[in-house]
């Protein structure tokens, strides 16, 4: 009896040693969140600082052009300006938080969206020399411009997708009159 109870006890405490092991293990990765959520924070925060010229806590068009320049600038060394209508475009995407959410669609950038747009930005540097070639590669009426036929294919070609996500960026891409690239590497990125 008394082996029974004390083996009852041992099976107890060796359950108990796993639930504080399972909580430990869910409280640390929740600190770990924390931490990665803060910095990013305050990445974001210091690049507002920054740009923010009129210092009203938010980017506006004409801020976030500046701060893209630079970035494109610093990280890529080339001399990169985002256009009118790739402004338009990174608003429609992103000026609401993207995926994540946080912001609001009020027509300027604050804290909560401005890493969204820093990243799908940088994407979009990355894949430009690919994406340079694959132009040539797929306009195929060597007019220098991809239209929307040509913008499916090359777009499906890239991303492997079973909800349609090629027609999205062309009908965003045709309506904002972007380019592919920026079209597709930045609805790509929206969707993530
Ligand atoms: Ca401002
Ligand atoms: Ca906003």
């Amino acid at each position: 009896m008394a082996v029974a109870a004390a083996a009852a006890v041992g099976a107890r405490r060796g359950r108990n040693r796993g639930q504080l092991l399972v909580v430990e293990q869910e409280l640390s990765r929740k600190a770990k969140e924390n931490d990665a959520k803060r910095q990013q924070n305050e990445v974001a925060q210091s690049i507002l600082d920054k740009y923010d010229a009129d210092k009203n806590g938010t980017l506006s068009p004409k801020e976030l052009k500046a701060m893209l320049a630079d970035y494109s600038l610093h990280r890529f060394k080339a001399e990169v300006r985002p256009t009118a209508e790739d402004l338009v475009f990174l608003f429609r995407l992103f000026d609401n938080g993207g995926k994540a959410g946080g912001g609001k669609a009020d027509g300027v950038i604050d804290r909560s969206e401005i890493l969204s747009i820093l990243g799908a930005w940088g994407d979009f540097m990355k894949q430009k020399e690919i994406v340079q070639n694959l132009s040539s590669k797929f306009d195929k009426d060597d007019n220098h411009a991809i239209d929307e036929e040509e913008l499916q294919v090359s777009v499906a070609s890239l991303i492997p997708c079973d909800t349609g996500c090629d027609e999205q960026i062309a009908r965003q891409a045709r309506d904002h009159k972007v380019g592919h690239a920026r079209g597709g590497c930045l609805w790509q990125r929206h969707s993530q």
